[in-house]
């Protein structure tokens, strides 16, 4: 699609978080991160954005800004708190459009069409990857000064949205992005670097997507059965530079703990090593989440 933003405009990109009421670390908001840079990239500095995590610096950042649109991460930590804070975003600012992208949203077609005609104030759904189709959108809705009905009318991919006139729009899923290293960086840019100092366990992508198929996960999805990874050298370069921010926040609780948002962490033998080789700078325990691990490999 071709680039048609002109003027720049404010985007709020939101991954909202509970306050912390158990003692298990919070990652940083490496989703938005990621799709915040990419869209700088594609948008040529033509768009302002603002990420938050806390619930205070969502609304620090709607007495500061008029936003033309927003994003939020929706995940089963977050899905109604998410849904509430775009109600209240929408009261204050109703020309804002609202843009929900994770993996919250039903995968099953028709559950989605439900799930989706149930909550009105969000105006589009990204299913699955959201680096491309956030910024298909933005550039489409700047070349529409932001007016959604001729946007959803071009069924940009991955979108799902339902028209004035009622009717519900899923158009094909756009390609994955095999080469990882093609989204920049969000450590090294260093917006990633407030939400370490605010307290949140730095969150590593190593690679996307899963070979196996297990029925109940959204991830056994044929859509990402081929698994893509990052450079060593950009991992490396992430691994030194958080290391190296995190010991200055020594004070915090979990600031030696490492997240890896990775199916399978461990699986592959190069996915540890490199954050490993950073350990004796910070870092006591790495935090998987779910996948096949090579005994060799568990080290916390
Ligand atoms: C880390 C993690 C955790 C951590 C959370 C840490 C945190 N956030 O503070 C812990 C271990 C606590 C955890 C717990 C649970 N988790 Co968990 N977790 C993950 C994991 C591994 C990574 C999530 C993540 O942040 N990824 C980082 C980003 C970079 O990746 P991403 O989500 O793929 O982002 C892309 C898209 O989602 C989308 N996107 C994301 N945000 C946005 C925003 C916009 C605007 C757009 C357009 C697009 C978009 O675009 C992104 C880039 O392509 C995922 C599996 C996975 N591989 O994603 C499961 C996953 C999110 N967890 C899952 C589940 C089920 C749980 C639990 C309920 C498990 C349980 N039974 O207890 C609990 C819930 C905890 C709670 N409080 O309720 C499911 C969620 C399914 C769902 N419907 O949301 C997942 C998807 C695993 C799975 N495959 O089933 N989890
Ligand atoms: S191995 Fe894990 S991520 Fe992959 S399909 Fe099974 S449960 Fe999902």
């Amino acid at each position: 699609m071709k680039a048609a933003v002109t003027k720049t405009f404010n985007v709020l990109l939101a991954e909202p978080s509970y306050d912390r009421r158990s003692p298990s670390p919070l990652a940083t908001p490496v989703a938005i991160g990621r799709i915040a840079m990419y869209a700088q990239k594609i948008l040529q500095g033509r768009v302002r954005i603002t990420l938050v995590k806390k619930i205070e610096d969502f609304f620090g950042s709607l007495d500061k800004y008029t936003f033309q649109v927003a994003g939020f991460g929706h995940y089963v930590w977050n899905a109604n708190l998410s849904h509430f804070l775009a109600t209240h975003l929408k009261s204050l600012q109703p020309q804002c459009v609202i843009i929900f992208g994770g993996p919250q949203l039903p995968i099953d077609p028709w559950l989605q069409e439900a799930y989706v005609r149930q909550h009105p104030q969000v105006d589009f759904y990204v299913e699955k990857e959201g680096e491309i189709p956030f910024a298909n959108l933005l550039e489409r809705l700047a070349f529409h000064n932001f007016a959604v009905e001729p946007v959803k009318a071009e069924n940009v991919k991955s979108v799902r949205c339902v028209t004035e006139q009622g009717h519900f729009l899923a158009a094909d899923l756009e390609e994955r992005i095999s080469a990882l290293d093609e989204i920049p960086s969000p450590y090294l840019s260093g917006i990633m670097d407030i939400f370490m100092a605010q307290g949140f366990t730095p969150m590593m992508v190593n690679n996307r997507g899963c070979p196996f198929k297990c029925h109940f996960c959204g991830e056994g999805d044929r859509h990402f059965s081929r698994v893509y990874a990052h450079s060593k050298e950009r991992l490396v370069e992430e691994f030194e530079y958080i290391a190296n921010k995190m010991v200055g926040h020594k004070q915090l609780p979990f600031s030696d703990h490492l997240y890896f948002s990775d199916s399978n962490t461990g699986m592959y033998k190069d996915d540890l090593t490199w954050g490993v080789q950073k350990r004796p700078f910070w870092c006591s325990f790495l935090v998987r989440d779910l996948g096949f691990v090579n005994d060799f490999m568990i080290v916390s």
